[in-house]
């Protein structure tokens, strides 16, 4: 267990269907938080650099034209193994699968319009939160509900 950093979107259809403000309630009431925040417009070029893994995936031009289609918000979360719970909290790939209860699983049927991208791992959060943020957008501070948010040994 250690506090970690994860890079969260939500994507162009979550803007739309302005969900933002539910997904964001989730984000804060699981007890992370939201260390820096903005709206952009992802490029061609930003959508290669983040699913560089999926740029050669039969899918991966469908996926850009969604990426770029409408604006998103990126923000960086914070917590006690942020990537792993808002791995969860987001639930599976296709909204078909995804479990009841988490984002994915609660607003949506689609396997790509799934209205959030968390990163899969400390690693990957690293180099997505590099590729979104630099390193003054982010706003480092101490929670002040902590204290009664987590023991000790949890932060
Ligand atoms: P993840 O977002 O759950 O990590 P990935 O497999 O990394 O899922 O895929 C990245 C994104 O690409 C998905 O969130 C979804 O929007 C889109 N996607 C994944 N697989 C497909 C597909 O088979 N067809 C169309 N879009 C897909
Ligand atoms: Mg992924």
């Amino acid at each position: 267990m250690s506090v970690q950093r994860t890079l969260i979107l939500i994507k162009p259809d979550g803007v739309h269907r302005r969900l933002i403000g539910t997904i964001i309630s989730r984000i804060e009431n699981k007890g992370l938080c939201i260390v820096a925040m903005k709206m952009l417009r992802v490029t061609e070029e930003l959508s290669r650099q983040h699913y560089a893994e999926h740029v050669d995936k039969p899918f991966y031009p469908q996926l850009e034209e969604f990426i770029t289609a409408a604006p998103v918000v990126a923000m960086i979360v914070q917590g006690p193994d942020a990537v792993g719970v808002m791995r969860a909290i987001i639930g599976a790939t296709n909204g078909r699968e995804a479990s009841p209860g988490t984002i994915r699983g609660d607003f949506g049927c689609s396997r790509q319009m799934n209205m959030i991208h968390g990163s899969d791992s400390p690693e990957s959060a690293a180099r997505e939160i590099g590729i979104y943020f630099t390193p003054d957008e982010i706003c480092d501070y101490t929670p002040a509900l902590n204290a009664w948010s987590f023991a000790a040994d949890e932060l």
